[in-house]
């Protein structure tokens, strides 16, 4: 019997992995950074999560001759801080619609007494602005437990987040079902114990997703879903 469902934000919630993307480059611009992120480059960068991780492996792994600030982890926090706010601009605007099927999962699920909550690596104030314009003002009202950004020591791949998580729902690995996007998600949660279903985007459709429940392009067709879960939902 599912009793709770896990929900990482990033290309599962929405497609929202390119606006990361375009508010990174107007971050840059803004600072008097020559650097672009691409589509073929934020691709290979979306191998590190986290904002702030994924400018330093930039940093570190492909750029050349460049002199880090004396202050490097300032510097970075600054940047990404900047970065938040062009996204937060960007989101809040409702550019970046609910992907399908998942505002219906949320309120299905939540009326039929299944606790929801989120996993996810990006920051408290992306997932605020996402789904006060996605679900609406009353949005956390949904969630039992909303696990995100900085408050564990390491992102996924790690489990962490999902076992903080697990500890705030009071609930077991096998209580719970994980919906992710990305091969990094799927290893955190799969790493928690948790059996996991992936609806896959342009950034993830090429990664592994060894040891899935199963996989979906989305949630269009939630009976779909529903059948391959097990969750007794119309
Ligand atoms: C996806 C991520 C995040 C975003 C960028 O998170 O890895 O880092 O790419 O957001 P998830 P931040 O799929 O776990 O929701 O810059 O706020 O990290
Ligand atoms: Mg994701």
């Amino acid at each position: 019997m599912i009793k709770a469902i896990i929900f990482d934000v990033d290309g599962t919630l929405a497609d929202t992995e390119d606006g990361h993307r375009q508010s990174f480059n107007k971050a840059f611009l803004e600072s008097g950074l020559d650097w672009n992120w691409d589509v073929p480059l934020y691709d290979k960068l979306l191998k590190v999560t986290g904002g702030k991780e994924r400018i330093k492996y930039f940093v570190n792994d492909f750029l050349e001759n460049y002199e880090k600030p004396e202050d490097f982890d300032g510097f970075v926090k600054n940047l990404h801080a900047l970065k938040t706010r062009h996204y937060t601009e960007m989101i809040g605007e409702g550019n970046v619609p609910m992907r399908p099927g998942i505002k219906k999962l949320i309120e299905d699920a939540h009326a039929a007494g299944i606790t929801l909550a989120i996993a996810t690596t990006t920051t408290p104030e992306n997932v605020s602005t996402l789904l006060e314009v996605g679900l609406g003002k009353n949005w956390v009202d949904y969630f039992s437990a909303n696990g995100c950004g900085d408050i564990v020591p390491k992102k996924k791949p790690a489990p962490d987040i999902y076992f903080w998580v697990l500890e705030k729902l009071g609930l077991k690995p096998s209580d719970c079902i994980a919906l992710e996007d990305s091969e990094n998600g799927l290893k955190a949660s799969l790493a928690a114990g948790v059996r996991t279903y992936i609806t896959t985007n342009y950034y993830t459709s090429r990664q592994n997703f060894e040891g899935a429940e199963a996989v979906f392009e989305d949630l269009s067709d939630l009976g779909k879903f529903y059948r391959s879960a097990g969750l007794a939902l119309s």
